[in-house]
């Protein structure tokens, strides 16, 4: 099994149709083969999860799934083409956490470690600024990768898991 720490992986999220595609779900899947399309290989897939809008709000619950994936693309160029699949599947950029039709987040490359030390707002950030306490992160990454430890906390998805606020509510989407 390959090293748990050096996977790239991808999240996935939507909570709105699109023309094309009714659901939050269909549109998710469709973005999986989208990226297997433009060459990235998936290696493992999770489950797909229903979960609460965090911040809580009246938005409609999301479709949350993650990936696990291979490519020889470098975490700017990847990030690049996930930003050209969201555009594709009708992603328009307005406020914050507004509600969206897809959602593509790179959550780790391997255990590289980029903008830490950064503003929150500037540039790209891996592992993903707060995956550590987004449930509907953490849950499809523990199908698909139970043994992942993050790589600036340093800890596992069991005690990452264990600390998620009681608010956040993660289902499966069977
Ligand atoms: N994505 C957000 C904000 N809030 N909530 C859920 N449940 N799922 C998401 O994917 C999500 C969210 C910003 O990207
Ligand atoms: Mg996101
Ligand atoms: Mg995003």
């Amino acid at each position: 099994m390959t090293d748990p720490t050096s996977l790239i992986l991808i999240g996935l999220g939507a909570n709105l149709g699109n023309a094309e595609f009714a659901s939050p779900r269909a549109i998710c899947e469709a973005a999986v083969s989208a990226i297997e399309e433009a060459g990235v290989v998936i290696l493992r897939q999770s489950g797909w999860f229903k979960s609460a809008p965090v911040p809580a709000s009246s938005q409609p619950w999301y479709i949350n799934g993650v990936i696990a994936v291979e490519t020889s693309l470098t975490p700017e160029p990847l990030m690049s083409l996930m930003a050209r699949i969201e555009e594709r599947f009708g992603r328009t950029r307005g406020e914050k956490n507004a509600a969206r039709t897809l959602d593509i987040d790179l959550i780790a490359y391997g255990d590289m470690v980029i903008g830490w030390d950064q503003d929150e707002t500037d540039g790209l950030c891996v592992p993903h600024r707060r995956m550590n306490a987004r449930g509907f992160v953490l849950l499809p990454l523990q199908e698909i990768a139970p043994d992942w430890l993050h790589p600036v906390l340093h800890l596992p998805l069991t005690q990452m898991i264990a600390a998620l606020d009681p608010s956040q509510r993660t289902l499966r989407d069977d």
